[in-house]
């Protein structure tokens, strides 16, 4: 049956603006425009109600990393949902999905981390780190060390505690936030911030600032550093490669605990299975979220270094914390499945040798067009700067216009492209061919072509 015939997108538009809030969404705005209803999609292409094809270049929300219309993940999901739908995780009990899926993040997490608490995303996530932080230096005797330091401009969900974490001013603005015991330094984005230093330099004074932070506050309330290992709805901020290494070295040095949120870095994204071992960082923990399921349903989860998870095992007491979701069986056994494709069509490695390096090699050819003035990536994930002026890294104004302008117009094209400012993003399923690579980049030099002749037409004057 064509399911597009059933489609009336009008219809569908008015009961959306009638009674669908959206997030992140500017409601009237989006009133005025109408929303786009996305109604399928294959392997690395979505397609909308008006039957415009798209080729997804961020893998829905960072999240799709086997592409669509997998029908071992749908096989899966209805397998145990005829077995079993729904079972908690609390009172004693489990079940098999859950617990191969622990015993195979296991397998492939960084070799100290063997346990996982699970989630169903990743906001839910970094609420659970906060509690057990907390938790472990109090079951410790030091309930004073309770403070959490994070930086402007992170993501780490939209909970009350992942927005206290984040960095992003205007989630705080509309929550009263952040919680207290949370504090923010500033972020290793040398294209924004650097100036004229030498971008190593830059990554260190950077890092440095949490040495002075837990100073400031004393050595003895500082619970732990929370950070992407690289910054991804922040803009895709690939921090210098003098960054990370100082940041362990400080957490080690002061007994600070460290938390790599690899919701978007894990499972391949970088080359690694997880971020953490791009940027060589030992985690004592380790929220994870999206490509775990590649987004067919949801689930996250912590996992906890052996220290940690020894300690909590052993003299935690009970943990009064967790999800009616936690463990669940369908989201877990389509999870399984998932990391066994990612495993066993080695997407992994794919993107280390093949697929990533072509990708970063021609997305650094964007860096000739004339508002372009910086491309920076590592795998299958990449960003670029757009400008005004090249050379002094000056921005368009009005800040972050031309963003949105250059991502309508990568829709235009058939490309999804996200747009944080007025830097845009791709991080595409890491099934992407060097094919489909090569028309992300043929759209995403058109849109830049679009959106240069926009400028050039008045398009950002007042
Ligand atoms: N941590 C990180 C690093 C994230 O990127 C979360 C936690 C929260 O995950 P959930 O599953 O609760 O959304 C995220 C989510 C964007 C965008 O616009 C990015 C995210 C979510 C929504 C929008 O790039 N990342």
């Amino acid at each position: 049956m064509n399911q597009q015939a059933n489609i009336n997108t009008q219809d569908l538009q008015a009961l959306d603006r009638e009674h669908h809030m959206h997030p992140f969404t500017d409601q009237g705005d989006l009133n005025n425009k109408g929303t786009r209803v996305i109604t399928k999609a294959d392997g690395v292409y979505i397609w909308d109600s008006e039957g415009h094809k798209m080729l997804d270049g961020m893998a829905g929300l960072w999240c799709v990393a086997v592409g669509y219309g997998r029908k071992e993940l749908a096989q899966a999901a209805y397998d145990q949902m005829l077995a079993l739908p729904y079972y908690n995780s609390f009172f004693q009990c489990s079940n098999p999905p859950a617990i191969k899926l622990a015993e195979k993040l296991a397998e492939l997490a960084p070799d100290h981390l063997n346990n996982v608490f699970f989630t169903g995303s990743g906001s839910e996530s970094n609420d659970t780190v906060l509690r057990l932080v907390r938790h472990y230096w109090k079951s410790k005797g030091e309930p004073q060390k309770s403070v959490i330091i994070s930086r402007k401009n992170a993501y780490h969900g939209s909970t009350v505690a992942g927005a206290s974490l984040g960095g992003m001013k205007y989630m705080h603005e509309q929550g009263d936030l952040p919680i207290p015991g949370i504090v923010h330094i500033d972020q290793p984005y040398w294209f924004a911030e650097g100036g004229d230093s030498d971008p190593e330099e830059f990554g260190l004074e950077r890092a440095q600032q949490l040495e002075a932070k837990i100073l400031e506050l004393g050595v003895n309330r500082v619970a732990a550093f929370i950070a992407e290992p690289l910054q991804g709805a922040g803009g895709v901020i690939i921090p210098p490669a003098s960054y990370w290494p100082e940041i362990s070295r400080i957490c080690e040095k002061y007994d600070i605990l460290l938390i790599a949120d690899e919701v978007i870095t894990g499972f391949g994204r970088t080359g690694n299975w997880f971020g953490s071992e791009t940027y060589g960082i030992k985690a004592d923990f380790m929220p994870i979220a999206k490509a775990l399921s590649s987004g067919y349903l949801p689930i996250g989860g912590v996992m906890l270094s052996d220290r940690v998870a020894n300690y909590l095992k052993e003299e935690g007491g009970e943990i009064n914390h967790g999800y009616t979701y936690s463990g669940h069986p369908a989201a877990a056994a389509v999870a399984l499945k998932n990391l066994e494709i990612i495993q066993s069509e080695k997407l992994v490695e794919k993107v280390a040798e093949d697929t990533g390096p072509y990708l970063q090699k021609r997305w650094k050819e964007l860096l000739e067009h004339p508002i372009v003035g910086e491309t920076r990536g590592v795998g299958l994930v990449c960003a670029l700067e757009l400008v005004k002026d090249k050379n002094t890294r000056e921005r368009l104004a009005p800040d972050g216009k031309a963003g949105g302008l250059c991502k309508d117009f990568c829709t235009q094209n058939g490309l999804v492209m996200r747009a944080t400012g007025d830097i845009m993003l791709v991080s595409p399923p890491l099934v992407i061919s060097r094919e489909e690579i090569d028309e992300l980049i043929t759209k995403a030099r058109q849109s830049l072509d679009d959106t240069l002749a926009a400028i050039e037409n008045g398009a950002l004057d007042e």
